[in-house]
């Protein structure tokens, strides 16, 4: 089925003249942004020198810390009452990146999501469960409204209380249900221990963290679902970015939204389809907060072969980062941050050891860190008291509980060269 027919089964001729139109519109509402001003005169390039779809490789990369250089409206490109809604995304030293929309953005963006849940065969029909952050996170917004866009009967039920959600499903009939991978495996369980076997369910829509094949089939087993993986990055509106179709084998982006190359992250050259390498989007129908070959920072590749369904190229399942980022509980962490939040903490050192686990499915982090001596009285009060502090600050900084425990000074390892603070123990991704 199809939201969009004609946008979503261009022919290549057609698809590239619309492509450049709106990468020219694009290049033009970007130029009053300090950031493009001063790298398009750098570069020594304007507007007019886009002729072509491959005059795109003329024109300067956009990187997270670019924007969180111009935090907070630096990459507005319309003034701020025409912006509407503003989501935020975890930043590496405590500033975030924050995502403005006007009201057609939001417009646009429920449209790219209701294409994708039209492509599962998802329909006014279907009752659905969003159980995502509804906060600063896209995830749970951005997918309300595609789905009301649609039709379905949207219960906006967010995170926690697994229980609950369970007996809403069972008694609301759900059909539907959107939450990351690891809460999926979570819900699975508590549904086990209730014994409830959700008889309504059919489709799983799953993402915002990597999740392998076997983690889909037992998430399929369980919860008798079929589970789609489903892309996005708030810098580009959030969901909705890319998402499987019924082949499940690669996932569709939106090309008439989002011009799509793959580079080599260390020398940013282009790579041909079927290399592997980071993505890099410029997305072509964003008004409030256009972007410039947005690096993702996402690793994938363009797969050569096309899709049964008719929609174009493909990208692969995405399976790591080019960058630190850690993911967990579908949350960005970027080790800085938590080096970040310790630094301005007088009672601790500043080494430290950062463990994720997945117990029980769930991502779980502990940090260690070095007690400050002088900073300790000595009484075993004043630990609980410190290691409270530094539970409070990181959560606060990274909206994640964490475990932290506080180690003798001179215990931890200590790095000649690079350091390597994150012990990824996450079997089953
Ligand atoms: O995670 C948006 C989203 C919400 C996508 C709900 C899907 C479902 P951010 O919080 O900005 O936005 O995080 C974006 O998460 O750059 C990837 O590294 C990672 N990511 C998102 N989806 C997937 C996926 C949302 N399906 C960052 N597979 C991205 C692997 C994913 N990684």
């Amino acid at each position: 089925m199809f939201w969009d027919k004609k946008m979503e089964t261009l022919k290549s001729k057609d698809l590239e003249s619309l492509q450049l139109k709106r990468l020219k519109t694009t290049v033009h509402a970007v130029q009053d942004i300090g950031f493009y001003r001063d790298q398009f005169a750098k570069a020594e390039i304007s507007p007019a020198d886009i002729k072509t779809l491959d005059d795109v490789e003329k024109l300067p990369f956009t990187r997270k810390q670019d924007l969180r250089d111009g935090y907070p409206f630096g990459f507005f490109a319309v003034p701020l009452k025409q912006i509407v809604r503003i989501h935020t995304t975890s930043g590496t030293t405590g500033k975030p990146t924050v995502v403005g929309y006007t009201r057609k953005d939001l417009d646009t963006w429920a449209n790219l999501i209701a294409r994708n849940m039209t492509m599962i065969g998802v329909t006014e029909d279907d009752i659905f469960q969003n159980m995502v952050n509804y906060g600063m996170f896209t995830g749970g917004l951005g997918f309300h409204y595609g789905a009301e866009k649609i039709g379905m009967t949207v219960i906006p039920s967010a995170t926690g209380n697994t229980r609950r959600q369970i007996e809403m499903i069972r008694d609301f009939g759900v059909t539907t249900i959107h939450c990351t991978p690891s809460y999926a495996m979570h819900l699975s369980e508590v549904a086990e221990e209730m014994h409830e076997d959700l008889p309504t369910l059919k489709t799983g829509i799953f993402g915002a963290e990597p999740w392998s094949d076997t983690m889909r089939h037992t998430l399929e087993e369980r919860l008798g679902v079929t589970a789609y993986d489903s892309y996005g990055m708030s810098e580009l509106f959030g969901p909705g970015v890319a998402f499987e179709c019924p082949e499940r084998n690669g996932l569709h982006i939106w090309h008439d939204s989002y011009f799509v190359e793959i580079i080599n992250p260390k020398t940013g050259e282009r790579l041909s389809d079927g290399e592997r390498g980071e993505l890099v989007v410029t997305p072509l129908v964003k008004e409030a907060m256009p972007l410039i070959r947005y690096r993702t920072g996402d690793v994938t590749m363009l797969m050569e072969d096309g899709c049964l369904c008719g929609r174009g190229k493909k990208l692969a399942r995405l399976t790591g980062r080019s960058d630190d980022m850690l993911i967990i509980r579908g949350i960005n962490v970027f080790p800085s941050q938590i080096e970040h939040v310790l630094l301005r903490i007088p009672e601790v050192g500043n080494q430290f050891m950062v463990y994720i686990d997945r117990i029980n499915h769930l991502d779980e982090m502990t940090v260690e860190v070095e007690i400050n001596r002088s900073h300790f009285s000595g009484e075993l009060a004043d630990l609980a008291k410190i290691q409270k502090k530094v539970v409070k600050e990181l959560h606060d900084t990274l909206e994640l509980r964490t475990t932290v425990k506080l180690v003798e000074p001179g215990s931890l390892p200590r790095f000649e060269g690079k350091a390597k603070r994150v012990i990824d123990r996450r079997s089953d991704m």
